[in-house]
């Protein structure tokens, strides 16, 4: 079976760009392929350091996942920092990696924008973190949206960089996947950018938001009064979204409307509302009830660590005899 990885910033509540972009594809997978899927507590403390929410943020998001389709006993699901092999790997990539081809990388310019007080290394490093990540487990696919797209190809440039340098033919290039053909982009209901756990929370549908907070936001979601003709990105994306959470037929009608010149806004977004307080509110409620149970979420914790350990730590024997760390 392929190996597919893919990881989870711990920053904050999972959202509807979380759900479609990666984790939609993590349940379809769980039965076709080897997964390993974790909670990437690391990689949040470069911007979420405050150590009294990871434990919280952590454990909820295990719940999420679970209350969103994934099933524990198929697939690892895990802290990052259970496996300590990918610091290591880490470490070793980084001697791999091009400060300047890192300082191009537009996620990170953008942190550097958003935040110029808090340029950590970490930061810089992410993509070396991110390839380790994956790497480690020597996984193929990895179901991410489209935000990650050039952080994959950087992976493959340190996978590609490892074998050359080594000699040896060791890590596959992993690819970013998707079920259908492109990544996935859920934009913010302002249509500033996209859907994100910690930026621009009242254009952001978390799947933990009670359902008037969902009809509050999509109600306040940008439109237009285009009708007809070349349809406006603010329109186009709540058709994107109408289509991933609501009925084709209604979608149609909403479209027909749109062609026609008749189309309502305001009726479009109510159907929306509704349509996505139906999508949202069972995985709410499937949370809730789940992280009443922290054993159950430390347990499942548990397994899949051992899980991931035991290929990281299998990959890790091989990278220190490549790499000529083979002393006794
Ligand atoms: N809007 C989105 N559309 C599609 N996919 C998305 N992902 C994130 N946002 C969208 C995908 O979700 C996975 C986890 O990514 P993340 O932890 O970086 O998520 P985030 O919501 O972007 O979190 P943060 O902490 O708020 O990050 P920053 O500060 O980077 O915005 C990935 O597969 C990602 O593609």
């Amino acid at each position: 079976k392929e190996i597919v990885v893919s990881g989870i910033r711990s920053t904050g509540f999972l959202h509807l760009g979380n759900y479609f972009g990666a984790i939609r594809n993590y349940v379809r997978m769980q039965d076709e392929f080897n997964c390993y899927f974790f909670i990437a507590d690391w990689h949040s403390l470069t911007t979420h350091p405050d150590p009294k929410d990871l434990a919280g943020n952590v454990l909820r998001m295990v719940a999420e996942n679970v209350a969103a389709g994934l099933d524990p006993e198929k697939v690892a699901l895990f802290a990052q920092s259970d496996v300590p092999e990918i610091a290591e790997l880490y470490m070793l990539l980084n001697t791999l990696a091009y400060k300047g081809e890192l300082e191009k990388v537009p996620t990170f310019k953008e942190k550097v924008r958003l935040n110029p007080d808090n340029v950590n290394a970490g930061l810089l490093t992410y993509p070396v973190l991110m390839a380790s990540d994956i790497l480690v487990h020597r996984a193929t696919k990895v179901p991410v949206g489209k935000d990650q797209e050039q952080h994959l190809e950087m992976a493959r440039n340190f996978a590609h960089r490892f074998n050359t340098r080594y000699g040896a033919d060791f890590f596959p290039g992993p690819q970013a996947f998707n079920y259908g053909d492109n990544l996935v982009r859920i934009p913010s209901l302002d249509g500033a950018g996209k859907m994100s756990k910690s930026e621009n929370q009242m254009a952001t549908l978390y799947l933990a938001d009670d359902d008037d907070l969902i009809r509050k936001k999509v109600m306040k979601a940008k439109s237009d009064s285009a009708a007809g003709g070349e349809m406006p990105e603010s329109v186009a994306n709540l058709f994107q979204l109408m289509s991933l959470v609501g009925h084709a037929a209604t979608v149609a009608k909403f479209r027909e409307d749109f062609n026609a010149g008749t189309i309502r806004y305001g009726d479009m977004k109510k159907q929306l509302a509704e349509d996505m307080v139906a999508f949202i509110g069972p995985i709410r409620e499937k949370t809730l009830e789940l992280q009443k149970d922290k054993v159950y979420l430390n347990k499942i914790m548990r397994a899949g660590a051992e899980k991931a350990r035991a290929s990281a730590s299998a990959t890790l024997v091989e990278v220190r005899k490549l790499i000529g760390i083979n002393y006794y």
